[in-house]
Order: structure tokens, then C-alpha cells, then sequence
């Protein structure tokens, strides 16, 4: 921060008059401007792409692309910062100056150019530029804060939702596969009965960054809610979310968690699903399955990968049923109350 303050603001002089850029460098640099030059409309883009100075003056009257051109081209480029440009105009034409602000140009001057007033449209120009920046600065910040867990700093659950959504439908529309994979982590609450709230916290930061650490660059990893994590995996059919989600659960088991006045170990459960699948039509059916999956790998003793529709699964929900039936039947307790 203390070096932006300290920084001369860089301004690029555009003129195809080598004389003209020299007087203005030498005036600007006298009054602690630090200035590159270039002299044409082409030198002047490439200039301002490979590092875009805090102002520039341009020049109108240029062969090949004029000076509303540039500031035009300029002006439409969004991934470039507000650079704020003042307009080198004679001093008889107003249709020039006209046009130039209609080309995005936010200030003008004109031929000659008195020093004394140029220094001060230039000084209003880099007050308003800071103001934008410290705008566009703070918009990123919500912007970040709005899709990232405070904790964490993964992604948050609408965030999750969001993304979920899109790679869906995406999925859908190009048949390309989609792995979902729900974690919670293991008797997670006797960290924070044990070791208290802030050792719990510890252990989620960095069972966030285990996950972090496994997933590709395409994934999208977020806590979906407290000690729960979800990873979307564009691309991945069931095996390959399945050997996602059992290397991220041997990272856990053997990873030793630190905090402020002791170490554990813990274990975390996974619950996987993919579409495509005949039962998964829609993007929440998806994550019901995983979540479905990782009740299984719950009640199957925890610590272990257990996906929708697999063996596993279907043993367990089989048992289930019957297990169902036989009390029912025997009339004692109706289905869901046991
Ligand atoms: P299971 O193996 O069945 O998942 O058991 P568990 O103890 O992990 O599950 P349970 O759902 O009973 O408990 C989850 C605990 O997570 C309870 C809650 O206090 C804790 N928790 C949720 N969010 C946070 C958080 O942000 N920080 C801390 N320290 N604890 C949290
Ligand atoms: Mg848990
Ligand atoms: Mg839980």
C-alpha cells in the first residue's frame, strides 16, 4: 500500500511528433510524472496491454489509427483497468473535441499546450483513476467474500449450488460426465468436546486444504455445511470420483491435524455419485445420491468411499428394507419409527 502511495504515476504520451512528446516528457517528468512514449496508435495499445499506465495523453492527428481510435479501442477493452485519457486537440475544432469524448476520451487539452493547465487536468484525472481503482479494488473484495466460506476459504454452499447448476446443465447438453462427491469427517464433534471449538476449526482448515490439495484445477471444492465438504468433478465418471474421493479419505487418515496445544487424527467418510446414471435426472437427484452414498459409508463403520448404486450400497439399502419389513411385520413398529 505504502509503495502505490510512493509510486510516480506512470502517463503515456501518444504523439507521432517526436518533438511534441519531448517537450511533454520533459515538462511531465520535471513535475515528477514518470512517462513512456509511443508513436503511433499500434505502438500505443501494445504499449498500454503489456502494462497499462495511470494516464494517457493522446494525441488526435495520427497516420494510420487516429487518436479516437486508440481511446475507443481502449475504452471497449474490459480486461483493462480505468485509464482515465486526455485528448491533444487543436485549438479551433470543436467537432474534434466533441468527438473525442464520444470516443471515451474523459478530459481534453489543447494545442498549445500550457503547462500549468495540463498539470492540473492531470492531477483531476489521477485523483478520479485512484478513486476507480479503490472502487474496482473493493468490488473484487465482495465479489470474493460473496462466493468464498470464511472459514475455509473454499467455495460456500451457494456458491457450490451455483457451480453445480452450470456444470449440470453443461453435463447434460454435451454428455460429458459429472462426479459428486460428498464428505463429512468422523465423530467430528469430540474435537470440539475434547480439544474445544478452536481445535475443531483448526482440524476443518485443514482437512479444507487436503481437499484442496487433491482436487484438479477444474474441480470445485466447498463446504457444503459444518464438517462437510462437497467436491464437484467435471469430467469424472463413478471410478474416477471414486478414486478421487478414496485418495482425499487415505490424505486424512494419515495426515497428523496440529493445533494450539496438541495433535489428532481423524477420519472422514465419503459418499460418491455420477451422472451419467439411470436413477440421477437431475442435478439435485445428484446430490441426494452422494449424500444418499455417504449415510451408507456412515452406517457401514465410517472411514471409507462408498458410491451410489454400488455393491456396498445396495447390500446395505437391501438390508435396510428388509429390516423394515421384518419389524413392521412382526407389527410392533411401524416402517420409520424404529
Ligand atoms: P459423524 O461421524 O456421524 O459425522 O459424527 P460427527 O460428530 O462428525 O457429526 P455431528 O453431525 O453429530 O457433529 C458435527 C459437529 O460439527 C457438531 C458441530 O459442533 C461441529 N461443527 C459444525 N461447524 C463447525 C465449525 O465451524 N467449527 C467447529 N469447531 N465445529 C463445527
Ligand atoms: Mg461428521
Ligand atoms: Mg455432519
Amino acid at each position: 500500500m505504502a509503495d502505490e502511495k510512493q509510486r510516480a504515476s506512470r502517463i503515456l504520451i501518444v504523439d507521432d511528433q517526436e518533438d511534441n512528446v519531448e517537450v511533454l516528457r520533459a515538462g511531465l517528468e520535471a513535475r515528477g510524472y514518470d512517462c513512456d512514449s509511443a508513436q503511433d496508435g499500434e505502438e500505443a495499445l501494445r504499449k498500454v496491454d503489456a502494462m497499462p499506465p495511470d494516464l494517457i495523453l493522446l494525441d488526435v492527428t495520427m497516420p494510420r489509427m487516429d487518436g479516437h481510435e486508440v481511446a475507443r479501442r481502449i475504452k471497449s477493452n474490459p480486461a483493462l483497468p480505468f485509464i482515465p485519457i486526455i485528448m491533444q486537440t487543436a485549438l479551433d475544432s470543436i467537432e474534434s473535441k466533441v468527438e473525442g469524448l464520444g470516443a471515451g476520451a474523459d478530459d481534453y487539452i489543447t494545442k498549445p499546450i500550457n503547462f500549468a493547465e495540463l498539470e492540473a487536468r492531470v492531477r483531476s484525472m489521477l485523483r478520479i483513476k485512484k478513486l476507480q481503482d479503490e472502487i474496482a479494488k473493493a468490488n473484487e473484495q465482495l465479489t470474493r467474500m460473496a462466493v468464498t466460506d470464511g472459514l475455509t476459504g473454499l467455495y460456500n454452499r451457494r456458491h457450490l449450488e451455483e457451480r453445480l447448476h452450470e456444470m449440470f446443465d453443461h453435463s447434460s447438453r454435451l454428455h460429458e460426465p459429472l462426479g459428486c462427491v460428498m464428505f463429512d469427517l468422523d465423530h467430528f464433534k469430540s474435537v470440539n468436546d475434547t480439544h474445544g471449538h478452536q481445535a475443531g476449526d483448526e482440524v476443518l482448515k485443514q482437512a479444507a486444504s487436503i481437499l484442496k490439495k487433491v482436487a484438479r484445477e477444474v474441480d470445485r471444492v466447498g463446504r457444503y455445511g459444518g464438517e462437510e465438504f462437497m467436491v464437484l468433478l467435471p469430467g469424472a465418471v463413478g471410478d474416477a470420483a471414486v478414486t478421487f474421493a478414496e485418495r482425499a479419505r487415505q490424505e486424512v487418515e494419515g495426515h497428523v491435524f496440529t493445533f494450539d496445544g496438541g495433535t489428532l487424527r481423524r477420519t472422514m467418510s465419503c459418499g460418491v455419485a455420477a451422472w451419467p446414471h439411470p436413477q440421477i435426472k437431475h442435478r439435485e437427484q445428484l446430490v441426494k445420491a452422494a449424500d444418499d452414498a455417504l449415510y451408507v459409508a456412515k452406517e457401514l463403520g465410517r472411514n471409507r468411499a462408498v458410491r451410489f448404486d454400488g455393491a456396498e450400497f445396495n447390500a446395505h439399502s437391501e438390508n435396510d428394507d428388509e429390516h423394515v419389513e421384518t419389524t413392521a411385520g412382526a407389527g410392533g413398529v411401524a416402517p420409520g419409527e424404529h
